[in-house]
């Protein structure tokens, strides 16, 4: 690499909250892993200025963005050999041991981000190995689908080594708003599994609730554009519930345990007179009330 093309600044970045800020210093990295989620990565990087090496198991996958730019490495070894920033994106936590402990001797001393979904204990673990190797491991977990990656809704979890995180924290804005949420490293992969678990909830809720309103002539179609501005009005509410839950000592319900339980009662028994199945709002209501 010529030293013109090392200091030339990346062209763009996003600032703590999500705003654009001044262009970045362009760097090396390494990108691990060419699925749907790390071809994106990559691109966003090059968009971003850095030079890319990248490595997928199945080499093709790599074509495109060797024409965008990227070196190919020949094998996942040689590819964190050319980052000092190596990025891995692969399906599982096996995987990335399976590329990662082998390459002990290419990652030491640097900085590396595994966006690869994992439990909290898993990257923990990996992060047990990545002390004895002097590696300085952050976890990530990226919420957004491949193609919001780069945009303004993008933002990405991240947890660790605090010191990496800040010097490449340029570099990993090329994705989106970057979240430092702790030094634990199992920390990024809980938010991540308790935001999923959010959406989960409501897509639950929406399936049962078209299949409902369906039943009294209604659409799927006519709830969403009901719902969703309702639910988002709800959102909004989260910030206010939760100290309580930081401080249980301090819990003031929202609502009394027998509103919320005659409330769910209530979507039960629609749910049961329209021919639909109850088990959603019983684990709602174990959830929400003492009752
Ligand atoms: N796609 C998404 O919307 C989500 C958003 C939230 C975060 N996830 C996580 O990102 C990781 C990668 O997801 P992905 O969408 O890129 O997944 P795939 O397109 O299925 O690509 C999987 C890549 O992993 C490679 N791979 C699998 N096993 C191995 C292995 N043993 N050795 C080397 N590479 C392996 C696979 O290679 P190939 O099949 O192309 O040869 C792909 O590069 C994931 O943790 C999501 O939970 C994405």
């Amino acid at each position: 690499m010529t030293l013109e093309r090392r200091c030339r600044p990346a062209a763009k970045s996003f600032g703590s909250r999500g705003t654009m800020t001044n262009q970045t210093a362009a760097q090396r990295v390494s990108v691990i892993g060419l699925g749907a989620m790390g071809a994106a990565l990559a691109k966003a990087l090059l968009a971003g200025g850095h030079e890319v090496t990248v490595w997928n198991r199945t080499a093709a996958r790599a074509e495109p963005l060797v024409a965008d730019g990227a070196k190919i490495a020949a094998d996942s070894a040689e590819a964190m050999a050319a980052g000092d920033l190596v990025i891995l994106c692969l399906l599982d936590d096996a995987a990335v041991r399976e590329h990662l402990e082998p390459a002990a001797a290419h990652v030491r001393g640097k900085v590396v981000v595994n966006l690869t979904t994992t439990t909290p204990e898993q990257a923990r673990s990996l992060g047990r190995w990545a002390e004895t190797e002097q590696v300085a491991l952050i976890d990530g977990g990226i919420m957004a689908v491949p193609e919001m990656i780069g945009g303004p809704a993008a933002f990405v979890l991240y947890s660790g080594a605090t010191a990496g995180f800040e010097r490449f924290r340029p570099v990993l804005e090329s994705f989106g708003r970057a979240e430092f949420v702790g030094e634990d490293l199992g920390a990024a992969a809980m938010y991540d599994v308790s935001i999923l678990g959010g959406m989960y909830a409501m897509f639950a809720a929406f399936r049962q609730g078209g299949a409902m309103v369906r039943s009294t002539g209604g659409s799927a179609a006519r709830l969403a554009e009901l719902m969703g501005p309702f639910l988002q009005a709800m959102a909004a509410m989260l910030e206010g519930y939760a100290p309580g839950i930081d401080n249980p000592a301090d819990y003031v319900q929202p609502q009394s345990d027998e509103f919320t339980a005659a409330a769910i009662d209530l979507i039960d028994k629609s749910a049961a007179e329209s021919g639909n199945p109850t088990e959603l709002y019983a684990v709602l209501r174990g959830g929400l009330t003492g009752l």
